[in-house]
């Protein structure tokens, strides 16, 4: 439980980029279990909005223009359309779903900037980077590709190098080429704006020694913050020599052709998507309440991988903003922004027992996914397996027992046999009061769930929240099964009258404690009991339904159970691309394998007088042909003093004929004579495999040699 008091709650979610359509990583990372969390306390009757938008900057943003052959604008215009598109149909409740390529996002990243730069808080430095001659521009990490330095992988971004995963500078890598011409890019001198995240290392350590001390905080989130903080906070170049991005907004020749850092500018987004849902509302200035009240709740949902920059990097800023605006002049109001309260960072959910990558293929896409499957058993899946403090993984057997079994068979016949016997046998009707004792006596800790629930939202432990509510929806369904009014109602219609009273009352409970996870759900089954006003989450907790009440007089299947059919493309997709990727892995690790000397155990020890044995000649090939039907041998008439002989050898592959001619070879001239392909070979020539695989015969050279013995 939140120990301050708070008025109101401001919820954001990371902006994905928008170079992509949406996947099932980042619903269950953040969209889900935010949104899950913003309807429980809506319920509540709390204020409390959220608050999103799509990042629309940086090289995220450029490469995917770049591979697509089209515009940046082009690119975000297509996917934050698509990803908005794909989270309504998902029931993301959003307040507002923004855009940071829009002008008052644009603005208000120009007025954080300046406001910093008039107080002097960046630091300016002038570095060397890499600089393309020929594109006339200067080369952001991720447009410099060159060999790693670590494992000599030879398409090592600049950033990392995705085979060993190392992360680099873009100086380190060897022979550095540029993405955008191929050549090879020069250093040249640039100058950028720093951000300070040094100067704020004690204030941030003090920060996260307070998020620690209120046990509010996940352990991970402070871990990752803490390694940060160990490591010690530098300079962070915050400017860039790019051309997509919100500008520098000054008006000097070093600030001309730059624009702000991708992540300085996006955090910002939480601030100016507030702005945006602010001026819809026709109230421009509401967004100051949820950003300068200090009892104001501030939650970030995002994945681990944001962890630095929400949990250190934008409250800086906003400490660095707040900076000299403690007080302005006499009548006007201070500026002070509130820093997050929460940052509940999520694990990951890997696909299938797979660690999910984009670059690999592995990936379910929300609006294909939701092409096929209501979003309501998304939203669950999700919910059941949310990786809160480790990872999780999706697998579409347990999407299908899940839905089949808990919704469909538990939540969905519960409902429907309550629903359907009240209105063939009691006319529609609630047959009998229900009080709180009926649902004590439904076992002791029964009614202690509901506050279990509240406790477990409180904490964001969405899981544990949707697992307590399936047991209030099983214990419902087996207390139907138990007092089978089908049975009792002929001899003992009292009894059938409260079952269906009780049932009914859990039906409707279940309506508004499913709404955070099943929205649309919660809707159908409040409608069948024919309840029109609105409901808020504590009428879940008591019963409310008493005798003479009506219900609507329909009644629907609410989950539709999944066949191994529908699941069944799905997990040859997966399938296949995991063949895939094993089948790239294999060539890689062959490439690589490749570049290994292969030292081959060395064979037992042999005397000299073994090794005389052998009779080494120098040979010289007098005429070479290719063995008919044999692709991998040649013919050799091969000179060993005044003798010629015929050697056959597997070396057809590698050399040509020809340039056999006239070459010295060395020869185990007293082998036993071998037959192949009908031609007898007297002897065997000397060679090695490469790391190549190419095989290389030996071929000493020197004056007179032929017919010498090797020794
Ligand atoms: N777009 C990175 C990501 O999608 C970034 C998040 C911004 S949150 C302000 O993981
Ligand atoms: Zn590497």
């Amino acid at each position: 439980m939140p120990t301050k008091h708070f008025t109101r709650t401001l919820v954001t979610t990371a902006l994905p980029y928008a170079n992509g359509p949406l996947h099932l990583g980042h619903c269950a990372g953040t969209f889900i279990p935010a949104d899950i969390y913003v309807r429980y306390k809506r319920l509540c009757g709390e204020d409390i909005i959220h608050i999103g938008g799509s990042d629309e900057h940086g090289a995220a943003i450029t490469i995917a223009a770049e591979k697509a052959g089209t515009t940046p604008q082009a690119i975000v215009d297509k996917f934050h359309s698509m990803q908005k598109d794909a989270l309504q149909k998902l029931h993301i409740s959003f307040d507002n779903f923004s855009r940071t390529s829009l002008p008052i996002h644009h603005q208000t990243t120009q007025e954080f900037f300046l406001d910093m730069e008039r107080k002097g808080v960046f630091v300016k430095k002038t570095e060397q980077q890499f600089y393309d001659e020929e594109a006339k521009m200067f080369l952001a990490d991720r447009y410099i590709v060159g060999t790693c330095p670590v494992c000599g992988h030879t398409e090592a971004n600049g950033d990392q190098c995705e085979n060993c995963g190392t992360y680099l500078s873009p100086t380190e890598l060897i022979k550095p080429r540029s993405k955008v011409s191929g050549r090879t890019p020069v250093l040249k001198e640039t100058l950028h704006w720093y951000f300070p995240l040094g100067r704020y290392q004690a204030q941030l350590e003090a920060f996260i020694n307070e998020k620690e001390q209120s046990g509010e905080w996940r352990p991970n989130v402070i871990n990752y913050a803490r390694t940060w903080l160990k490591d010690g906070l530098g300079d962070r170049a915050i400017t860039r020599d790019v051309t997509w991005g919100v500008k520098v907004p000054l008006d000097t020749d070093e600030a001309a052709n730059k624009v702000i850092y991708v992540w300085y500018d996006a955090v910002l987004g939480y601030i100016s998507s507030t702005k945006e849902w602010a001026q819809k509302l026709g109230q421009p200035d509401k967004w100051r309440d949820y950003w300068l009240q200090d009892d104001t709740r501030l939650i970030h949902f995002i994945g681990k991988d944001n962890v630095v920059f929400h949990a250190l990097m934008f409250p800086a800023m906003l400490m660095a903003k707040n900076e000299g605006n403690e007080c302005r002049s006499s009548g006007s109001r201070s500026e002070q922004y509130v820093l997050v309260d929460n940052v509940p960072a999520s694990e990951f959910m890997n696909i299938e027992g797979k660690k999910f990558s984009k670059s690999r293929g592995y990936a379910i896409y929300l609006h294909e996914f939701l092409e096929k499957f209501p979003a309501d058993t998304l939203r669950y899946m999700i919910a059941m397996n949310y990786p809160e403090s480790r990872d999780t993984d999706f697998s579409w057997k347990e999407f299908q027992n899940r839905v089949n079994g808990e919704l469909a068979d538990t939540l969905g016949n519960f409902v429907k046999r309550a629903v359907d016997f009240c209105n063939s046998r009691f006319d529609g009707q609630v047959p009998a009061d229900c009080t709180i004792d009926d649902w004590n006596a439904l076992g002791a800790e029964f009614i202690e769930t509901f506050e279990k629930i509240d406790a477990a939202y409180e904490g964001f432990h969405i899981r544990e929240a949707a697992f307590l509510t399936m047991e209030i929806a099983r214990r419902a369904n087996r207390y139907l099964a138990e007092t089978e009014p089908w049975k009792t109602y002929k001899d003992n219609p009292a009894s059938a009258a409260k079952s269906m009273a009780v049932s009914l009352n859990l039906c409707f409970s279940l309506g508004i404690l499913l709404e955070p996870i099943l929205p649309e759900t919660s809707v159908r089954i409040l409608k069948m009991l024919g309840i029109e006003k609105t409901v808020c989450w504590n009428d879940a907790k008591t019963p409310k339904l008493q005798a003479g009440h009506r219900l609507s007089g329909a009644s629907e299947i609410l989950f539709k159970k999944i066949e191994d059919a529908d699941i069944e493309p799905e997990l040859k997709k997966i399938d296949d691309l995991v063949k895939a990727a094993e089948e790239k892995d294999r060539q890689r690790q062959m490439e690589q394998e490749g570049q290994k000397i292969e030292t081959a155990p060395l064979k037992p020890e042999i005397t000299i007088d073994d090794f005389d044995k052998i009779d080494l000649r120098v040979g010289t090939v007098l005429s070479c042909e290719k063995v008919p039907k044999a692709d991998k041998l040649l013919k050799l008439t091969v000179k060993i003093g005044e003798s010629e002989r015929t050697i056959l050898s597997g070396i057809a592959e590698h050399y040509k004929p020809e340039e056999m001619v006239g070459k010295n070879i060395i020869v185990v001239a007293n082998l036993a004579p071998r037959k192949m392909r009908g031609i007898d070979s007297y002897g065997m020539l000397l060679a090695v495999e490469g790391s190549d695989r190419k095989v290389n015969v030996v071929m000493p050279s020197g004056e007179g040699i032929n017919g010498k013995a090797v020794k």
